[in-house]
């Protein structure tokens, strides 16, 4: 397995600045590796640097829309494919081939469920504001809270219960650990009454979220003003109304 945490070039982190989004799924492993990596746009000019991808102006895959990381020449865009390439290199996923199967395919359906709670709060267009589609959102978040979250937290418990009992991936801690940490975190903070709900029915999952925020390895960074508060420009916002 690859071991890139001390080589040249470092990782750079393109995302939206003053949220966690996205990007923080990312960021939550490179942080666990202690992985050399900018944050571009929040450095001085990192947003013009960030468009010019964007628009085509620098070599490389093309992204359509943040997070990507750049690591030398190659561009890599969306969250799962991002830790996919990236688990190898973080020591983040095991090294046999089904281990890294299973892992993008738990991922990829952590960016189903994002995108899920994204729609909640954006169930009509994504340039119009919460406040002129709330009456849809309402409809939209109450099948989510009520059907797709214990759904979706549901099968991820079913995971655990296959595994180890505290990985989703193997008997290590693996980068779909880490995005699952933040995803429950999201989740609770959107959806509070919902999250309340359903809890008795995950405990492995509320274990292993618990389990990743008490990591040695994250204390720094979760303390550090670099792990940024959820808020309502972000991906998992507190709308009470969404919240049954
Ligand atoms: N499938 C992509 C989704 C990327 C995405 O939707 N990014 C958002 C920010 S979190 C964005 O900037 N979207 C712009 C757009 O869709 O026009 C991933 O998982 O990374």
């Amino acid at each position: 397995m690859l071991n890139e945490t001390a080589m040249k070039p470092s990782y750079e982190l393109f995302y939206w600045p003053g949220i966690s989004g996205r990007g923080e799924f990312v960021r939550l492993s490179l942080e666990w590796a202690k992985a050399p990596y900018r944050e571009v746009t929040r450095e001085p000019n990192g947003m013009d640097e960030m468009f010019a991808f964007l628009r085509g102006k620098r070599p490389g895959a093309l992204p359509f829309a943040p997070p990507f990381l750049k690591h030398g020449a190659l561009v890599v865009a969306h969250v799962a494919n991002i830790l996919a390439y990236l688990g190898p290199r973080l020591r983040l996923v095991p090294a046999a081939e089904r281990a890294r199967v299973e892992a993008h395919e738990l991922e990829l359906t952590i960016t189903d469920i994002v995108a899920e709670v994204h729609d909640t709060h954006h169930p009509i267009s994504v340039s119009q504001y919460y406040e002129d589609q709330t009456d849809v959102a309402k409809l939209r978040a109450a099948s989510f809270t009520k059907e797709r979250i214990p759904k979706y937290l549901g099968y991820f418990e079913r995971v655990l219960e296959r595994g180890d009992g505290k990985h989703l991936v193997g008997r290590k801690r693996s980068y779909v650990d880490l995005s699952m940490f933040h995803l429950v975190a999201g989740l609770r903070y959107s959806f509070p009454k919902a999250m309340k709900r359903v809890t008795p029915k995950i405990p492995k999952l509320a274990r292993l979220h618990d389990a990743v925020e008490g990591d040695a390895r994250l204390a720094a960074y979760l303390a550090s003003p670099r792990r940024l508060a959820f808020n309502e420009h972000d991906l998992f916002r507190r709308y009470p109304e969404l919240d049954g």
